[in-house]
């Protein structure tokens, strides 16, 4: 529950803070139980494992309170051990929840409610007093694209009306984690309660998760996360596949004053693995304005020079465009090295010396499935040959995975089961094999070529930074800012063909400032203004700026580049630009590759047009300016930076000259 002041006594101004919602709702909650005599209910706390007495005082309230709300059968403190797990698949597979895929290693299938498949955007919001301190001033009567806001009141309406008692008959489950490294300064706590198993295991492999951590937590504050499945037993209708989730009541929500995430009715991906999207991108993006820091949709990469020179480059692409295969890239060029930081999320701190450094706060890969095999990614199929959890693949009956781009890769003799259960399913039904958002949630230390720094407390220097999207028309397969006010320009115009990530139709050019759109914790105009000041805090030089498409199509709708390990070629021309070298010329959108400087070696450059991949079309960047200038204009309106708002006219101006 959330109180707003009705006092105006000026020393009642801790009244005028949000309190902890868990904490109001469950003791409203504890009220209305012993009305209805239901004491012991309240009272009584079952604890199967671990001890409540164990935990910081502060830990032990969050979940005493979760309880008394939620009522769950049983507590359950997970320690993060092996044992556990076994225990979890255990419990999951007696369920029917998972099933075990004996042609590899320690994997499992999940297969959800076809109802509860990706993100919900829709039902995805940020609770603040103040709406602007969430949503952009835009344009009246237009819909915000940029954020969901959620007064505190209609939160404390939501969460009346969903958690109590949502947890009857269930385990729940107490999981403390660590975003980065255990003990780093980079690093930030949660502890999530829920009730489902799904969630635990999935979390023991996205996050530290376990003992440790409790153990490192000292008085320090941690991210208060709540998550209910939303089917207390005796169930109410009967489950789909065994897959417990509301989607109808559905709802993710953060709190940033308080440092809570509340989520309910969903048991998949972003929505209930609470330390990805809630915690390190939209909480986080929010405590590092604060703080002085960013956090961002980013992949880390770590890439040697046939000279031995190793730089790393983060990079920020919507999601399912392809970041995890470039942060495992197997380059095409001799000489080269890619290592991987991490595929999703980067948090970026200046050092003492103002050094941008990184750390990847996730400990695994909940990647994409469909499109991933040994030609477009074979450092991820041998990072997903043991100890993961696939959720909606299809299974074949040789009790191994299949997914729409491994057709070449899957013995004939074999019949394929589909997501949705069909038995011999084929293409010829018209339907896939696997749901597009299908995915695998694997160790990120077991991927063979994880960067030796990947958990180096003190992160790992920066020194490129690159946008990009899907863009079939247009956009040149690279350019760099021309510094870093107009990289952040490129930043919030980034614009992308909408994926199956969240319940957008494919196919649509949608903007995706900084791939941020579904992730910003606050106002993206401040978001902005933040990015702006990042150069004031450093004496240092920032890194490069650099926007990358590698998906130009030609007018018969066919890739004009190779993209996968070929896309090295264009990370040789950035880290050139990163040591200085002059191999760029100035055009109207920011520096291009000069000619010849784009190393094209052992590649047949009659097949692949690079007057095309670079060709600037004069109408179709008068378009994008006014799709840009419409954009800020309805979606940021006066809270858009002026220097933003300059560098755009900027470019308005080379584009008139073009
Ligand atoms: C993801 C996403 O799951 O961006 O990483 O949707
Ligand atoms: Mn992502």
């Amino acid at each position: 529950m959330v109180v707003t002041s009705i006092n105006n006594s000026a020393n009642n101004m801790q009244e005028q803070r949000l309190r902890s919602v868990i904490t109001e709702a469950s003791r409203a909650a504890a009220e209305a139980a012993k009305k209805e005599l239901k004491l012991d209910e309240v009272s009584s706390l079952k604890v199967t494992h671990g001890k409540l007495s164990n935990l910081k005082p502060k830990v032990r309230t969050f979940v005493e309170e979760s309880a008394r709300l939620c009522r769950p059968d049983n507590i359950y403190i997970c320690d993060g051990s092996e044992r556990e797990l076994r225990h979890l698949l255990n419990v999951m597979q007696q369920v029917g929840m998972i099933e075990p895929l004996p042609k590899y290693k320690n994997c499992w299938l999940a297969r959800t409610d076809a109802g509860d498949v990706a993100r919900v955007e829709s039902k995805t919001f940020i609770v603040t007093k103040d709406k602007r301190e969430t949503v952009p001033a835009g344009k009246e009567g237009v819909k915000s694209m940029l954020a969901n806001w959620m007064s505190p009141q209609d939160l404390k309406k939501a969460v009346a009306e969903r958690f109590p008692g949502c947890m009857a008959g269930r385990t729940m489950y107490v999981v403390p984690y660590s975003m980065g490294p255990v003990g780093s300064p980079l690093s930030k706590i949660g502890v999530q309660v829920t009730d489902s198993p799904y969630v635990v295991a999935s979390m023991r492999t996205m996050t530290r998760m376990g003992e440790q951590v409790l153990a490192t937590l000292g008085d320090q504050e941690f991210v208060h996360c709540l998550h209910s499945v939303g089917c207390p037993l005796p169930l109410a209708r009967p489950l789909v596949n065994n897959w417990p989730c509301d989607p109808a009541r559905t709802i993710v929500t953060h709190v940033p004053e308080t440092n809570e995430i509340i989520s309910f009715g969903s048991g998949y991906g972003g929505n209930s693995l609470l330390g990805k999207k809630c915690f390190a991108l939209r909480l986080g993006s929010t405590l590092a304005r604060q703080e002085g820091w960013l956090a961002e949709h980013m992949l880390i990469l770590g890439i040697t020079n046939p000279q031995g020179v190793k730089r790393y480059i983060a990079a920020a692409f919507p999601s399912a465009c392809g970041k995890t295969n470039l942060a495992m890239m197997t380059p095409s060029l001799p000489g080269y090295k890619i290592e991987c930081v991490g595929d999703d999320i980067a948090w970026m701190k200046f050092d003492e010396d103002g050094v941008l450094r990184a750390i990847n706060p996730e400990n695994g890969f909940f990647g994409v499935a469909p499109g991933t095999s040994m030609k477009t990614n074979p450092i991820a199929m041998k990072t997903v040959l043991s100890n993961t959890i696939f959720t909606n693949v299809a299974k074949t009956s040789d009790g191994g995975i299949f997914w729409e781009g491994l057709e070449k890769e899957t013995p004939n003799n074999v019949s394929i089961r589909s997501w949705l259960g069909e038995e011999n399913w084929s293409a010829e039904s018209g339907r896939p094999a696997a749901h597009p958002n299908s995915r695998f949630c694997t160790p990120a230390g077991q991927c063979p070529i994880i960067d030796p720094a990947w958990e180096d407390p003190a992160g790992v220097p920066i020194s490129a930074i690159l946008f990009g999207g899907r863009r079939p028309e247009g956009v040149p397969l690279v350019y760099e800012a021309y510094d870093w006010k107009h990289g952040v320009l490129v930043g919030a115009a980034m614009r992308s063909e909408a994926t199956a990530a969240a319940e957008h139709k494919a196919k649509v050019i949608m903007h995706d400032p900084f791939a941020m759109r579904p992730f910003f914790g606050y106002n993206f105009g401040h978001y902005l203004s933040h990015w702006l000041s990042m150069e004031t805090r450093t004496t240092k030089p920032m890194p490069k700026i650099f926007h990358v498409n590698w998906f130009r199509k030609d007018e018969k709708g066919r890739f004009i580049w190779p993209g996968f390990g070929e896309n090295v070629r264009v990370l040789d021309w950035i880290l050139r630009r990163v040591e200085g070298e002059d191999v760029a010329e100035e055009s109207a959108i920011g520096l291009l590759p000069s000619p010849g400087s784009l190393n094209m070696t052992n590649l047949d450059t009659n097949q692949i047009n690079l007057h095309e991949l670079f060709r600037l079309p004069k109408g179709f960047w008068e378009g994008e300016v006014r799709a840009i200038a419409k954009y800020f204009e309805e979606q940021v309106g006066d809270d858009l930076p002026n220097e933003v708002h300059e560098q755009l006219k900027k470019l308005e101006k080379r584009v008139e000259k073009m």
